[in-house]
């Protein structure tokens, strides 16, 4: 084993959704093991805050306004990456949204926009670097799956089969494609500080923690919410020829969370 084989120098990094949150620090982390940084998000007001936010981290990040859910959108980027930037070695399918609405009350429209952007999206962002990557000889994904792609809660239907099926996405990946040198592996984050989280941790008006907040602390092992700093490092792992003989599986970095049965009652 050489420590060299972790660094990602001459590398192109595509890092959906990446303006803030787990994608932006994904990224940095990325960055830092020598990738060539290049990001998307569905606004430009959003792409513009995370081109100064990698600025103020020392990174020159390349970012793209597109909606991943537009297969045709998410083609013309590609095709822009390849010609300005060059072909993507890595890609990160962060793109993420979430409805907490329970199920009898969500509507069909609700449940197929979440399944848009969590389990399309990565399909149509997959389907669009394998060509290149089939071609350069080697090629990495990454789908940022969930807790959710293991464990069901209230409220979390749509997002929940998203994340599952993301998973499932992640082995066939791995499977069709793997003797492409193509490795596809997923990241199953626990519950991160970010503010797709922040409505779980707000706190309550006479100042106490909110419930899910406190029960989110007793159920993980770690006893803490995680920090999105926590992903790059199992991120650049993954996206590095460190993990070659990795294919088709989910890297749960989750304090503990699904090892755990949970604290027993007082
Ligand atoms: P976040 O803070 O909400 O960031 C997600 C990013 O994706 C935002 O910049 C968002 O833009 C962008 N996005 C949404 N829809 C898009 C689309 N159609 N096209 C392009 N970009 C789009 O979420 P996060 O907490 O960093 O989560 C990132 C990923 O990790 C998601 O896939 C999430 O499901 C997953 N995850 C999160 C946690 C957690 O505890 N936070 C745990 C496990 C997994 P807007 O701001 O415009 O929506
Ligand atoms: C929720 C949360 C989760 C997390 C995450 C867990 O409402 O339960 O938002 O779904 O964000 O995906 O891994």
């Amino acid at each position: 084993m050489k420590m060299s084989d972790f660094r990602l120098d001459g590398k192109v990094a595509l890092v959906t959704g990446a303006s803030y949150g787990i994608g932006f620090n994904i990224a940095l982390g990325l960055a830092e093991a020598g990738a060539t940084i290049v990001f998307n998000d569905i606004k430009q007001e959003l792409v513009d805050k995370g081109i100064q936010g990698y600025k103020e981290a020392g990174v020159e990040a390349h970012g793209y306004v597109c909606d991943v859910t537009d297969e045709d959108a998410v083609n013309e980027m590609v095709a822009k990456i390849e010609k300005e930037v060059g072909v993507i070695d890595i890609l990160v399918n962060n793109a993420g949204i979430i409805k907490r609405i329970p199920m009898i009350e969500m509507t069909a429209a609700q449940f197929r926009q979440v399944i848009d952007v969590d389990l399309n999206a990565p399909f149509i962002c997959a389907k669009a670097v394998i060509p290149g990557m089939i071609k350069k000889g080697h090629g990495k994904i990454i789908n940022i799956c969930s807790m959710m792609s293991e464990l069901g809660r209230e409220t979390v239907s749509a997002y929940a089969a998203a994340k599952g099926g993301l998973k499932m996405l992640t082995k066939n990946i791995c499977s069709e494609y793997g003797e492409f040198n193509i490795q596809c592996n997923g990241i199953g984050p626990g519950y991160i500080a970010t503010p797709q989280t922040a409505p779980l941790r707000e706190r309550q008006p006479d100042g106490s923690r909110h419930p899910f907040d406190s029960f989110i602390v007793a159920k993980t092992p770690a006893g803490r919410w995680l920090e999105p700093e926590e992903l790059a490092a199992p991120a650049v792992f993954l996206a590095s020829d460190a993990s070659n003989a990795v294919n088709g599986h989910i890297l749960y970095v989750d304090g503990g969370i699904l090892a755990y049965i949970g604290k027993q009652p007082k």
